[in-house]
């Protein structure tokens, strides 16, 4: 149970045979078809060790056309099924909540093509995003996305959950750096749609109801994403602010003196920065000399590098004149821009040492977003750890709550006014992590009546016997009648 919401298993699914195993055994071949405890006990559960399910069996497909045969093996024996990637999701959509079929798309990680005069990529759903960096990185080209968790993480569930990350203020969101995409429906039809062009308009771009929609609608097996080149010079400055109002004076400011060559704009607060201190031993504060209550973390990438650092320093020594910023470094070589984000990449593994935590991905406009982080701590008094940080050049605020353990009285404090908070705000209650099975019942606090019935129409339309990934995205109610 996650606050009220108690859910039962739909009685419509079928739960497996030997007959099934025997089918999914000659068609991928015995040691792909997963029945071991251990194995099975790592993807039952999510990252956080918050969400389980009790799965029997997992499957890895190792092409579209082994994907193909088991989903419409699944869907005539009415199997449940949760397409996993990475498993480093944060909302409890990437497990099974009872018994649902894994399907893990590791073994499908091939790049297909690049083309090194688009910078288009075309590659299986399975890579691992630092693989596909590592590969762009010798090629002379990035990734538009990237994220803590890029050592585990794979394309396919980025796109899915539409990830955000680290550099969406410079390149854009994956609705427009994802140009095409394969996918499986559930009945196992295979639909094409894995354009390489920039522009294409005709007719309903489809592949737009696959990029964040949570495996809800199909699996996803094959991406074309359009890569920006790589350029000579990044720089990385990490900020003391001592106030929530001079962090965003910085942003309004970063926005119009760094323009163009703005790449990222991160920040934390203190109650972040101790978390990182005490629970990951080898990071150090950039900025020992005093205790700051915010910190920025800006980084620039152009071509030109004596251009860029110039601009970077002039801004900063504006910006520490005016008194927006209390102190400050840039990094001097590679190493130490690798330890500056590692601070603001190491603040969820810190969360997950600290204990149990209850984390909101919220989307709330830059200048109320800090209010409710105050707010918070004084709901919860000395209760828990409420930590605020996130990508501030996007307005999305990743809201924490640490506590020794997981407790309804802390759970009852922060929800459902984490939320009405959210929503009287015309924020979103997800930015970038997706609803899953953690907020699917919450989709009226960020959308209307009439669209969350039009999004439970196209499941029904793709998936007309809910097999894939159900209890999670869309209410219960609306598809069980
Ligand atoms: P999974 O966790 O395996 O799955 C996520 C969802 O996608 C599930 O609903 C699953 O069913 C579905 N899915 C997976 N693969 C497919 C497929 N091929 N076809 C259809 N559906 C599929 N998110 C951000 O947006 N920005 C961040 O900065 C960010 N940082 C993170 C840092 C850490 C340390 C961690 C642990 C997570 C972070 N996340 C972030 C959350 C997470 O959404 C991303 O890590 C990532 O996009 C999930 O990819 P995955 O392969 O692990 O997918
Ligand atoms: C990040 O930006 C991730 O670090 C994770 O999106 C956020 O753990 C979180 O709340
Ligand atoms: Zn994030």
């Amino acid at each position: 149970t996650f606050g009220s919401a108690i859910i039962q298993r739909n009685p419509l699914f079928s739960t497996l045979n030997h007959d099934d195993i025997i089918y999914f055994e000659k068609t991928l071949g015995v040691k792909n078809v997963i029945q071991d405890d251990e194995e099975l006990e790592t993807a039952n559960t999510d990252w956080m060790h918050k969400f389980k399910g009790s799965s029997k069996l997992m499957l890895l497909p190792e092409n579209t056309d082994q994907l193909s045969q088991i989903l419409k093996h699944c869907n005539s024996r009415h199997l449940a099924v949760v397409p996993q990637g990475g498993n480093t999701g944060l909302v409890g959509g990437s497990v099974p909540v009872f018994d649902e079929v894994i399907i893990n798309t590791r073994r499908m990680n091939n790049i297909i093509s690049f083309d090194e005069v688009s910078g288009v990529l075309v590659c299986e759903a399975g890579c691992i995003l630092e693989n596909l960096i590592t590969f762009l990185d010798q090629k002379g080209f990035i990734m538009p996305l990237d994220l803590g968790a890029k050592g585990s993480c794979q394309i396919g569930g980025n796109v899915s959950t539409n990830a955000g990350g680290l550099r969406l203020v410079r390149y854009g969101s994956l609705h427009g750096t994802v140009l095409g995409l394969e996918a499986v429906l559930a009945n196992g039809d295979v639909i094409d749609m894995l354009g390489t062009l920039r522009k294409d308009n005709t007719g309903y771009d489809l592949k737009h109801l696959f990029i964040g929609s949570e495996g809800s609608l199909g699996i996803i097996t094959k991406v074309s994403i359009l890569t920006p080149p790589k350029l000579s010079s990044v720089n990385i400055a990490f900020l003391a602010c001592q106030d929530y109002i001079s962090c965003q004076k910085l942003l309004f400011q970063a926005k119009r003196k760094l323009g163009e060559i703005l790449s990222a704009f991160e920040f934390l607060d203190a109650q972040a920065m101790n978390l990182v201190l005490n629970h990951l031993d080898t990071l150090r504060n950039p900025l020992p000399s005093s205790i700051y209550n915010f910190y920025v973390l800006i980084e620039t990438t152009g071509s030109n590098e004596s251009n860029d650092k110039e601009k970077l320093e002039g801004f900063l020594v504006e910006a520490m004149e005016s008194g927006l910023v209390s102190d400050g470094a840039i990094a001097q070589d590679s190493n130490q821009s690798a330890s500056f984000w590692n601070i603001r990449e190491g603040i969820p593994e810190a969360l997950q040492k600290a204990g149990a935590v209850y984390k909101y991905d919220l989307s709330i406009p830059v200048e109320k977003l800090y209010d409710l982080v105050e707010e918070m701590r004084i709901r919860l008094g000395g209760k828990a750890n409420v930590v605020g940080y996130g990508h501030l050049g996007d307005g999305n605020l990743h809201l924490n709550v640490s506590a020794p353990q997981y407790d309804d009285d802390i759970l009852g404090e922060i929800e459902p006014f984490v939320y009405e908070w959210t929503s009287k705000h015309h924020g979103s209650i997800s930015a970038e992590h997706g609803l899953g099975l953690m907020k699917a019942e919450k989709i009226y606090y960020s959308k209307s009546t009439g669209t969350v019935q039009m999004m439970a129409s196209i499941k029904k339309l793709l998936d007309p016997k809910g097999i894939l990934n159900p209890y999670k995205v869309i209410p219960q109610l609306l598809l069980s009648t």
